[in-house]
């Protein structure tokens, strides 16, 4: 592979960013890859980590590709990610993000389609399409403006400004913030825990909650009820329940200790 690695840490599958002399800016050729690993991720992982070599996680779009392109190749190009991104956010498997350094304009678009992040206080995070003559195109204003809100976002493409990692993670960019260097560590941990679920739990979390998310409440409920009833009457649930029941699961564990 030439942008990414791919590497297996028990049943979590951990692809890298491997671009670093071009602070991992996705190229067309990049997205490809991208899109072949997620394939081969599928196949064998029960749930998958992104991360970034060198110093920065991702510094967005190759703006030396992009600077060729039609507006009709450009409206293609951006459909593209579109379709791969989508296939991290509402595919087979949860994905957690390790972010340091930038996580910058298509890097922040790559970021928010995964389920859950994880930054490390290195991290800096911004939207500088406006500043570039551009526009998000890799998903932002749809999943990075439902994390953080529409008006933070419009902040942060108007004023081309970064923030840190306390910063996202008050925003709801980072849902965790560890020290420098930390990040994958962390991601992987969480990834192993969630490799663990009921596979039929972890897809009704990653495909319906953003969906009833976009629901009204009365149909947001009612889609919960169905998925309620269909996973907890699956012989893995009631292999599960009976498992707490006899004492042979684990409890939830208090964080104060
Ligand atoms: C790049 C790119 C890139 C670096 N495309 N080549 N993204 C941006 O507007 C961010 C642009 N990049 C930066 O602001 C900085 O590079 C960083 C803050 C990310 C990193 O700074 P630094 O000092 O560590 O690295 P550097 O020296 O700026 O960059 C190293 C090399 O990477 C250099 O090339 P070189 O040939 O001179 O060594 C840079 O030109 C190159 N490089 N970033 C191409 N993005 C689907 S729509 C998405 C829309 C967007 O993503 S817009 C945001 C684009």
């Amino acid at each position: 592979m030439e942008y990414l690695t791919l590497e297996y840490n028990g049943d979590v599958a951990v692809v890298g960013l491997n671009r670093p002399q071009k602070r991992n800016a996705i190229s067309d050729a990049f997205i490809e890859e991208l899109n072949d690993v997620i394939t081969e991720v599928e196949a064998r992982a029960k749930a998958a980590v992104i991360h970034g070599h060198g110093p920065h996680f991702c510094a967005g779009l190759d703006l030396a590709e992009h600077v060729k392109k039609t507006p009709f190749e450009g409206v293609h190009g951006s459909r593209r990610w579109h379709e791969v991104f989508a296939r991290i956010q509402r595919g087979k498997l949860p994905w957690f993000a390790a972010l340091h350094g930038a996580v910058v304009g298509g890097g922040l678009e790559l970021a928010s389609s995964v389920h859950v992040r994880v930054a490390d206080r290195t991290a800096f995070f911004a939207l500088p399409e406006g500043q570039r003559g551009i526009f998000v195109g890799g998903g932002a204003s749809v999943r990075s403006a439902r994390l953080m809100g529409v008006s933070r976002m419009t902040d942060l493409m108007l004023t081309g400004r970064s923030v840190d990692a306390d910063t996202a993670e008050r925003w709801g960019i980072a849902n965790y913030v560890v020290d420098a260097g930390e990040a994958l560590a962390k991601a992987i941990e969480l990834a192993k825990h969630a490799a663990t679920n009921a596979e039929i739990s972890t897809y009704a979390i990653i495909h319906a909650l953003p969906r009833i998310n976009d629901m009204g409440s009365e149909d947001g409920l009612f889609v919960e009820s169905f998925i309620a009833s269909f996973t907890a009457t699956s012989p893995e649930a009631e292999a599960r329940l009976n498992a707490f029941l006899s004492k042979k699961a684990g409890k939830v564990t208090n964080p104060n200790g």
